[in-house]
């Protein structure tokens, strides 16, 4: 049995979405850094899926998300806990983003830069509900052609302040990073809109 108790009781707890579409390596991410064991819920990709499921780029994938994954990560320096939930990134199962996104105060959206397509409409629904996010364009394999201004420029953005950081989502030390620039991203929009 997992242990559920070891967070820090005067830790504020902050909601993280973990979004991008279908094999971007949401659940990865997810399992590279959290402290508990994740909750996953996924199921077996099967033939039934051919025509459906592009696994262009990502052959080794085995199965998918259904519902969402769930992990916690407290930092102790920020005095927060951070519950994260991968959501689902097939298209059939978007419609548990709305309920996903309760309660939820920012996001990190991934992005495989072979198929950026794949995660215009996680960038489409955060910006649409005005939740804040920052960009992880996910290394698969090392490679990343790309700049983080370049990648920034081909997702076409709203706010070109939104950060970009290159990452690779089976690294504890880089999802991390990722997170704690979501956290600065939070702090800034909060002071920005706080009354004076
Ligand atoms: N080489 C490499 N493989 C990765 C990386 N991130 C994820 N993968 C692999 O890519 C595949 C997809 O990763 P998942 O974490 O299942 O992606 P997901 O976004 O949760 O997928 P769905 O839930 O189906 O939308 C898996 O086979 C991973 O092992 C990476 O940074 N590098
Ligand atoms: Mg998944």
């Amino acid at each position: 049995m997992p242990d559920y108790d070891t967070a820090a009781p005067e830790a504020s707890p902050v909601k993280v979405l973990i979004a991008g579409g279908f094999g971007v390596g949401k659940t990865t991410l997810v399992e590279a850094i959290s402290e508990i064991d994740p909750l996953r819920t996924e199921e077996r990709l099967t033939a039934a899926g051919v025509g459906v499921d592009d696994l262009d780029g990502i052959e080794s994938k085995t199965a998918t998300t259904v519902a969402m994954d769930f992990g916690r990560l407290t930092l102790d320096d920020a005095g927060v806990v951070l519950y994260l939930f991968g959501t689902p990134g097939q298209e059939r199962f978007w419609f548990m983003w709305d309920d996903l996104l309760h309660g939820a105060l920012g996001a990190i959206v991934l992005v495989d830069t072979r198929r950026l397509d794949r995660s215009f409409p996680a960038i489409d629904f955060f910006e649409n509900r005005g939740l804040p996010f920052v960009i992880g364009a996910n290394c698969f394999h090392g490679e990343q052609p790309y700049s983080s201004e370049e990648i920034g420029a081909a997702l076409h953005l709203r706010d070109p302040n939104t950060p970009v950081l290159l990452l690779d989502a089976r690294s504890r030390h880089d999802v991390r990073s990722a997170l704690l620039a979501l956290l600065d991203r939070l702090i800034t929009k909060a002071q920005v809109t706080a009354p004076a």
